[in-house]
């Protein structure tokens, strides 16, 4: 069955798939949009556990494209829950008439790249196929999740769920026993909500994780408006900080204060919330002894605020630097420990062995329950792309190119692959930033790239071999720099057995990052191949 031809098909109706489409419709393109899901907004309508929040502050995790929009639309509070930022995905969607080009429940399963015609033909679970000139993957870092494969699970006998999958019109959890297995951002999210719902929450831990209050609050009329009246200096500044948010790094190294001045920058840092805490010094993600300095002011505010001290010991985090796992934004997660319907098991002591009918068995214990969560996480950054079959030129297949780590030209494009761009992909700042500016400048890149092409009536554009190389080096090179090339983590997909492990994101920061693009298509898309139908032009460096 063959659904037509278009010059664009966008996969994944998110952040990314949204602005996308909006951008090469702009262009005068015919684009279809193909998502998986029942509804658009991608994270935010998969995501709607208890407690599901942003921790960028809404007035940066938002587009900055059109300004009428970032003029008209008020956040509630500076960090919204699932149900606000769903919704402003949903009011983007219809002021700028994005519904009629995007098509639901649609699951991609293989793209493959016709040389001939310089085309790619995309074939849908369904049975539908389309082909269009440009495949732009909009598919998510965050959005193929890490399934639970505890032995025993199907024969539990009460409700269990994943949060990324959480049921679209939730889940009654007041009186029930509740277990929730994972503490990373996610599940220290759902169990800071869930403890006030539940009869009882049985937090299962294997990793202690550093987690910085958000200190969320309402946000106030006037304090918006101050913000919108100023916004392209906010959003100016954003663009060209390090992980895409208008704070700013501080210039003296950890290592070099007194014991004083850290203690008063760290709890300075504390009290504005949210990521902050790590941009106190220069240092704290370069330098061993700095980073412990933060670690450990972190672990004595957890010391401070757990009343059981054998409690407040399993919590604290050791082994690994503060900053190198997604650091994690809480309101209230340590204080829940304090509450007597919350229970903190430590698997790392007791492992889970089984769940069984009734609940889960650890070395030591069974734990009955009605409800399981497991915030067990993603197969982050490449998840989502090799969940698809892509073959690039002679057939070649992204899995294979790929199976011993990803390999990206600055994490939008492959090489064997042409006309195939990736939003936010490996080798990019992406999950390490403000994703949404991440989405923005990478859409907008792509956008002119294909501009660019249609204008100088060039059939494709295809990152070279070498290109690819320097850049992966260089991604590793920046990575080993800090202490983040250490780390187990899902940044290096240590959290997903047999996948390589390779550090994904591009560390360099989002400026940076910037300016390396906008070098690359102002030399004529220096490292891509650029080819017409007569003839074959490497853009020269
Ligand atoms: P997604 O929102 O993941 O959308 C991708 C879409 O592609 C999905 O709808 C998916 O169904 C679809 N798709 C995938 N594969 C296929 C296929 N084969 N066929 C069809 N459709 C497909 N980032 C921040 O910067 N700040 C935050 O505060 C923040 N909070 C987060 C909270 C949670 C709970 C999670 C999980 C992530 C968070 N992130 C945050 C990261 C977040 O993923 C990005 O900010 C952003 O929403 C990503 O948008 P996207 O469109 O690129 O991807
Ligand atoms: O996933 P994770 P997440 N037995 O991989 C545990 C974004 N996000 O969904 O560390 C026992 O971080 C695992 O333990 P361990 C953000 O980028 C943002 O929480 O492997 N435990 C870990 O504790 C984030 O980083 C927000 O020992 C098991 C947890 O499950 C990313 O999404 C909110 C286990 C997984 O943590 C992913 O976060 C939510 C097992 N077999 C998400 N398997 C914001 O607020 C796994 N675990 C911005």
């Amino acid at each position: 069955m063959s659904e037509g031809r278009y010059d664009a098909i966008i996969v994944g109706a998110g952040f990314s798939g949204l602005y996308a489409l909006h951008r090469l419709r702009g262009l005068g393109l015919s684009v279809r949009v193909l998502e998986a899901g029942g509804g658009i907004g991608g994270t935010w309508y998969w995501n709607r556990y208890p407690g599901a929040r942003c921790d960028i502050e809404s007035v940066d995790y938002s587009y900055s494209f059109d300004d009428e929009l970032q003029q008209e639309w008020t956040w509630s509070e500076r960090y919204p829950a699932q149900p606000e930022l769903q919704r402003y995905l949903e009011h983007v969607a219809d002021r700028f008439d994005l519904r009629r080009d995007i098509q639901l429940d649609t699951h991609v399963t293989q793209a493959r790249y016709d040389e001939v015609a310089s085309r790619w033909l995309i074939d849908t679970q369904d049975g539908t196929s389309f082909s269009a000139c440009y495949c732009v993957m909009a598919t998510g870092m965050l959005s193929v999740l890490k399934r639970p494969d505890f032995p025993g699970l199907d024969d539990f006998e009460g409700e269990w769920f994943h949060t990324a999958r959480w049921p679209q019109d939730g889940a009654d959890l007041a009186g029930k026993r509740v277990g929730i297995v994972g503490t990373g951002s996610t599940g220290i999210q759902a169990a800071t909500t869930i403890a006030e719902q539940a009869e009882h929450l049985f937090v299962f831990q294997r990793t202690p994780n550093y987690s910085l209050p958000a200190q969320n609050r309402p946000l106030p009329g006037e304090e918006a408006e101050a913000i919108k009246s100023n916004y392209g200096e906010r959003r100016r500044q954003a663009r060209e900080s390090f992980i895409g948010v208008p704070s700013q790094l501080a210039e003296a190294a950890a290592v070099e204060a007194t014991e004083q001045e850290r203690a008063q920058a760290f709890e300075t840092r504390w009290q504005q919330g949210g990521l902050n805490l790590m941009s106190a010094f220069n240092d704290l993600l370069t330098n061993a002894e700095a980073n412990e300095h933060a670690a450990e002011f972190v672990r004595s505010k957890i010391r401070a605020t757990v009343k059981d001290a054998a409690v407040a010991e399993r919590l604290q985090p050791r082994g690994y630097a503060i900053g190198t796992k997604r650091l994690c934004v809480d309101t209230g997660y340590f204080e829940i420990f304090n509450r007597d319907n919350v229970s903190l098991v430590d698997v790392r002591e007791a492992p889970i062995k089984a769940i069984t009918p009734r609940g889960v068995r650890t070395a030591d214990t069974e734990y009955e329950l009605d409800v399981l969560v497991f915030a067990t996480g993603f197969d982050a950054m490449t998840g989502a792309l090799l969940s698809i079959d892509v073959r690039g030129r002679g057939g070649e297949s992204l899995r294979a190119k790929w199976a011993a780590g990803q390999r990206t030209y600055l994490g939008l494009a492959t090489a064997g692959f042409p006309n195939l761009f990736i939003v936010t992909g490996p080798g990019s700042p992406s999950v390490l930033s403000n994703m949404v500016l991440s989405i923005e400048q990478h859409v907008e890149w792509i956008a002119d790239c294909v501009a660019h092409l249609r204008a100088g009536g060039m059939t494709s554009i295809e990152a070279t071999q070498e290109a690819e190389d320097s850049w992966v080096a260089h991604v590793a090179q920046v990575a080993d720099y800090t202490l983040h090339g250490a780390a187990n983590s899902w940044y290096n997909g240590a959290n997903i057995p047999g996948k390589p492990r390779v550090y994904m994101p591009y560390i360099g920061g989002v400026g940076e990052y910037r300016k390396i693009c906008d070098g690359v298509a102002a030399r004529g898309y220096e490292g891509f191949l650029l080819e017409t139908t007569r003839e074959t032009t490497e853009a020269a460096a």
